[in-house]
């Protein structure tokens, strides 16, 4: 990010805070009518109320202020209040997440907001603390699968040599090489041209993601591998939120926790809704035999999950009934 945009954010942040009412600002890449969109929209209603009308939301869709990486480094500093990312985005930052990032923790759907609602969950957001980020809650994602522009993908050894983008995470880069493909890490803004291109053989995602950045028109094998369930997470800029009354804080927590049940309705409605698009597109859904791929992600585990900490977080996720 040029120094300029900095300062330009900078000043708006600031402006922003200075004034009665204050118009938090919220980054996310996707567009409009996404979920993880439409429920920050949604958290900013309930600000409103919740608050009298002197707090709102306001959400910048589409990468219009930057992508995660940037829109990250943005809230740390204060310059942007509020970020929805995927945790994925924040692994290299926040050790904690790499845990619900990790392939094949999740058994369900069932079990994985299990896990993020209970302490497992309240864990990890309260660890991103210490980085500068106030974790306000978890988001649906789905499961993410591999989706090929030239070859599908129907074995383990199928993703031998094959390029394929991952988000920039150590972790992500990790587990494409355990499954034997050439990791490139890129900002998912640049997937579509890299499909198309060339540049890149694969990337992987879930069903809403791959219908909306249109990756289905460059890429249309999409193999079942399920491989990860990493969750959204919505961080708020602690030095913005420090500045803020408990009570204000309070209204901020309260209107983050409501969204959560409204983003998952509509995170079902949308991989549904998303997988027919795909389809009618002519995206082919392959299923594949995922135990040899989880058996590939050993050494993943021994890599990443090495500290006591962590080892302690992922053994009460895999525990949690
Ligand atoms: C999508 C997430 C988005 C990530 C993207 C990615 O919603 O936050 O940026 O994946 O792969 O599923 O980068």
């Amino acid at each position: 990010m040029r120094l300029s945009t900095i300062s330009a954010a900078l000043a708006a942040g600031l402006l922003a805070l200075s004034a009665q009412a204050t118009e938090f600002r919220s980054s996310d890449i996707h567009p409009d009518d996404y979920p993880t969109v439409q429920a920050v929209k949604f958290m900013g209603e309930r600000l409103k109320a919740l608050s009298g009308g002197k707090h709102s939301i306001r959400v910048y869709p589409n990468g219009a202020l930057g992508g995660e990486k940037e829109t990250i480094e943005q809230a740390k500093i204060g310059a942007l209040a509020m970020v929805r990312v995927n945790v994925g985005a924040m692994n290299n930052v926040c050790n904690e997440t790499v845990v619900p990032t990790m392939p094949f923790l999740f058994r369900s759907v069932e079990h994985m907001h299990k896990v993020l609602d209970g302490p497992v969950g309240q864990e990890i957001l309260k660890a991103c603390e210490k980085q500068g980020f106030i974790g306000l809650g978890f988001y649906d994602s789905g499961a993410r699968s591999m989706f090929t522009a030239k070859r599908p993908v129907k074995s383990l050894a199928d993703m031998k040599g094959m390029k394929v983008r991952v988000q920039q995470s150590d972790l992500w880069v990790s587990m494409l090489e355990a499954m034997g493909a050439n990791a490139t890490p890129m900002p998912m803004g640049e997937v579509y041209t890299g499909l198309k291109t060339g540049l890149i053989d694969a990337a992987e995602n879930n069903y809403p993601t791959f219908e909306s950045s249109r990756s289905f028109e460059v890429a249309k094998y999409f193999s079942k591998t399920e491989h990860s369930m990493a969750p959204e997470i919505l961080l708020f800029s602690k030095r913005t939120f420090d500045k803020l009354s408990p009570e204000e804080q309070g209204w901020l927590r309260q209107a983050a926790k409501e969204s959560v049940p409204y983003m998952r309705k509509q995170w079902a409605e949308r991989e549904a809704k998303s997988l027919e698009v795909v389809k009618a597109g002519g995206a082919e859904i392959i299923e594949v035999d995922k135990a040899p791929f989880q058996a590939a992600m050993r050494p993943v585990y021994d890599k990443f999950i090495t500290d006591a900490k962590l080892k302690d977080l992922v053994k009460r996720a895999q525990e949690t009934p």
